[in-house]
């Protein structure tokens, strides 16, 4: 019920908070670090630190002594191997450091990402960045909003702009941790796409029509965080976020975030079959993209292959 989802959300505000004093602690201990108490997972890019786990057991740990009845999908039990099949049961996603990358490297775009999921919809996120102070909460029907600095904002802080097309579009964009060869080839031709200058002749001084009549986006960013890049749309400091390959973890907490302030979360079924942002899915308001991955059988095969 909505005041159930209220004492829920109370609960989980305040462990997010408690997770971030421990990624705070995580980062003065961890920085000067040498490379080898940073972990590798598929890949020499794809990082883990003592630090997810711990966050990561603290977390699981108090969901399971408040709520034992729920169940629990996290990003490292995953890895290390608890992974269930999704039910209707109410069930805590969790991304115990979100930006694990920025973390290790003292980027200040980290966060804890706590979702519920409960008939295998997203009602509940809280997404916390400890180190500035901003925790984003949204629940279904209930509206987002941004705490920080003591405050409360209801999101977006500014009513959407519509967006006649791309061109006028401030997107966000992921590298991701899959970078082999297929994957990487795919994703630098949307940037290119997005963001490249349609008029090849174009150059610094040329023709301003034709360049103003193009499509390219205003510009691209990367924040290194699915869940803080979803929170920024629902803000209204992006108009759009766009990644191939997001695991229920990264999502799962910002996709409530993003939709209660009016933002729509859509999977490859709206985009072209390479994943690709098309101008059909622009309709005036902002817009997170997401392509969730396993959604092709091509896709499926190779996730069981990584993890
Ligand atoms: C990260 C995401 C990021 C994505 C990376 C990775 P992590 O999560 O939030 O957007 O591009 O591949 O999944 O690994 O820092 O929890």
């Amino acid at each position: 019920t909505p005041s159930d989802l209220r004492d829920i959300l109370y609960f989980t505000t305040n462990l997010a908070r408690r997770a971030g004093d421990l990624i705070l602690e995580g980062s003065k201990a961890i920085h000067g670090i040498s490379a080898k108490d940073v972990g590798e997972k598929k890949n020499s890019v794809d990082l883990v630190t003592e630090y997810d786990v711990k966050v990561e057991e603290l977390v699981k740990e108090e969901i399971g002594r408040m709520y034992p009845e729920f169940k629990f999908i996290g990003e490292e039990s995953y890895s290390a191997g608890s992974q269930h099949p999704l039910t209707d049961e109410p069930t805590f996603c969790v991304d115990p450091i979100d930006g694990t990358t920025n973390f290790v490297h003292g980027f200040p775009f980290v966060c804890i990402s706590i979702g519920l999921i409960y008939y295998k919809r997203p009602v509940l996120g809280v997404v916390f960045n400890p180190f500035l102070d901003q925790l984003y909460t949204g629940v279904k029907g209930q509206g987002s909003y941004l705490h920080t600095r003591g405050a409360q904002y209801k999101l977006p802080l500014a009513p959407p702009r519509p967006l006649p097309s791309l061109s006028q579009a401030l997107i966000a964009v992921e590298w991701g941790s899959d970078r082999s060869a297929p994957q990487i080839t795919a994703k630098s031709d949307s940037f290119l796409r997005l963001a490249g200058d349609p008029n090849p002749s174009a150059s610094r001084g040329g023709d301003k029509a034709k360049v103003e009549g193009g499509k390219m986006a205003h510009s691209l960013r990367s924040m290194g965080s699915a869940a803080l890049n979803f929170s920024m749309v629902a803000q209204g400091g992006l108009d759009l976020y766009w990644e191939i390959g997001c695991w229920p973890w990264d999502i799962c907490a910002g996709t409530v975030i993003a939709q209660e302030a009016g933002g729509l979360v859509t999977g490859s079924s709206k985009c072209s079959h390479n994943g690709d942002v098309t101008e059909e899915i622009l309709t005036g308001r902002k817009y997170v993209v997401i392509r969730a991955i396993g959604d092709t059988e091509e896709e499926k095969g190779r996730d069981a292959q990584k993890r």
